[in-house]
């Protein structure tokens, strides 16, 4: 019987999520470690991730603990998808390996460009509009890429939805919290990764994680910057942080 994996998790940082929406999809069992972000540089996740960065799994099943979601991803598929649910085979080397290329792309890419784009236009003490304007017009760049290469097709490779169309989910969810766009206009530009992003949101995986999500955030207290309620700027949430002081919403 399969022991549940550990996820170690802060709840607004979408990375862990893709982890959990594969454990989902392929039914593995895992528990959430969700902690506090003021954390995530102290012990003892800093012991299991010394880059102080979420997610992080420990699998009791094998002893294997890692932390970079795409490497996790990687663990999980080789260990946990022996059915090909995700992923192609040998067999199709071309589209097994293009699976690995869009991890890659969101791994390098769309993770890095959303969450700055998302720190210099909502979370940075300054405005620097040439800074935004660069993350702002980059996480465009990307949709474009993945809407042409959608038009036509379902999924990113094959015909099946895998690993790498389910990756892409977390980040894109919250695109209208790091660039300066509407929830509901989020995708207007891009019509087929809004049918591809809707194909995954409408899954029992991903509901389960949005809900659990929003409860992890609730017992947090936290606001959809992953501050605290009430924090006024995130400079003082670190300098708080920094100096070991509580940082709980107080009523
Ligand atoms: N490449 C890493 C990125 C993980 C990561 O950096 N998560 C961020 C936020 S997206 C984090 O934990 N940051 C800690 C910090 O800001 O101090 C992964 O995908 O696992």
């Amino acid at each position: 019987m399969t022991e549940p994996i550990c996820v170690w998790l802060t709840p607004t940082i979408p990375n862990p999520w893709k982890v959990v929406l594969i454990l989902n999809e392929l039914k593995v069992p895992y528990e959430i470690r969700s902690f506090r972000f003021d954390d995530i540089k102290r012990k003892p996740f800093i012991d299991l991730n010394p880059n102080a960065s979420v997610p992080a799994i420990e699998d009791p099943n094998t002893g294997v603990a890692l932390w970079e979601s795409g490497a996790i991803i990687t663990y999980i598929i080789d260990q946990y998808d022996k059915d090909l649910t995700l992923t192609y085979s040998n067999d199709r080397l071309q589209d097994k390996h293009a699976l690995n290329q869009w991890l890659h792309f969101q791994m390098s890419l769309q993770g890095p460009f959303f969450h700055q784009a998302g720190w210099f236009n909502y979370l940075h003490p300054e405005k620097i509009p040439s800074v935004q304007d660069r993350f702002n017009s980059e996480c465009k760049r990307q949709l474009s890429v993945l809407d042409g290469v959608l038009e036509g097709r379902d999924w990113l490779v094959g015909e099946k939805m895998t690993y790498a169309d389910l990756s892409f989910v977390p980040w894109n969810d919250i695109l209208h919290q790091c660039t300066p766009m509407a929830l509901e206009d989020r995708f207007k530009e891009f019509p087929n990764v809004k049918a591809w992003h809707e194909r995954m949101t409408a899954r029992e995986s991903w509901k389960a994680i949005a809900e659990a999500r929003k409860r992890a955030m609730e017992e947090q207290d936290l606001a959809w910057t992953g501050m605290p309620r009430g924090m006024p700027t995130y400079k003082e949430y670190l300098d708080k942080i920094g100096k070991g002081e509580d940082t709980r919403a107080k009523d």
